[in-house]
């Protein structure tokens, strides 16, 4: 059975976060390793509390996981700190093998911050070079840029352009914010031309739905798949959860 190490915080309601990333792998057949960087309250309106793993504990966690299985892909989600950034980057040094999907969690549905200032331009200086792919939506690849949301395609590539530029080998823009009747992701690469990933757009808002696409795409990666199969193989298991909720 194949392994995927998921570094990301705990949602107590159970729609984001570990739950939902354990959830999807276990539904694509792969084992679950955690290293849990924080603990919230959440309801589906609001996030109440959250309390930040101890930097030691997040360290040990990423040992432990590598320490008890072949770990053969990382998802990260959810990171609260630049300390916790860089204590994942420092782990995750001795693993530059293995890949990494990383989706740049910021803010929860409701609005609360997920991850601090210090953590967003650490995510970018450290985090997006270790990256085989990140899996921004739109107001996160602006925020993570420092620029306006996009509101057309040519811009959206641009941003996803100035994301590889930053070092990241693949880019997973994400298309569900903008309208349309179909969702189109867009996945850019180095010196590719853009592919476009279509799915019809579903009404529902699903909590997590980002948290399963990017568990999705590390667990077809840890089975060996190519990376534009598995990104699209992740939005398909997405709109399939996205139709069941609605
Ligand atoms: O969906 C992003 C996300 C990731 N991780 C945690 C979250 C959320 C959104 O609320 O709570 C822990």
């Amino acid at each position: 059975m194949s392994a995927v190490l998921v570094i990301a915080g705990c949602d107590s309601s159970g729609g984001a976060g570990v739950v939902r990333d354990v959830r999807t792998l276990t539904d694509l057949k792969v084992r679950a390793l955690c290293a849990v960087t924080a603990v919230t309250a959440q309801t589906d309106a609001a996030l109440l509390a959250s309390h930040v793993v101890p930097e030691s504990v997040l360290r040990a966690q990423i040992a432990a996981a590598f320490a008890t299985v072949a770990v053969q892909a990382v998802k990260i989600g959810m990171l609260a700190t630049g300390a916790s950034v860089h204590a994942v980057t420092e782990s995750l040094a001795a693993h530059a093998h293995v890949p990494l999907v990383l989706d740049p969690v910021l803010l929860s549905s409701s609005g609360g911050v997920l991850l601090d200032l210090d953590g967003r331009e650490r995510l970018v200086a450290q985090l997006l070079p270790l990256a085989a792919v990140v899996t921004p939506n739109l107001p996160e690849a602006a925020l993570l840029l420092g620029v306006p949301q996009a509101r057309d395609e040519a811009t959206a590539l641009a941003q996803g352009r100035e994301l590889l530029r930053r070092g990241a080998r693949a880019v997973l823009l994400k298309g569900g914010h903008a309208s349309g009747p179909d969702s189109v992701d867009l996945l850019l690469s180095p010196g590719a031309p853009p592919e476009r990933l279509r799915a019809p757009r579903v009404a529902a808002q699903l909590r997590g739905s980002g948290c399963a696409l990017a568990s999705a795409i590390a667990a077809y990666l840890a089975q060996k798949v190519p990376l534009p199969a598995a990104c699209a193989r992740a939005k398909n298991y997405v709109t399939a959860l996205l139709q069941r909720s609605s």
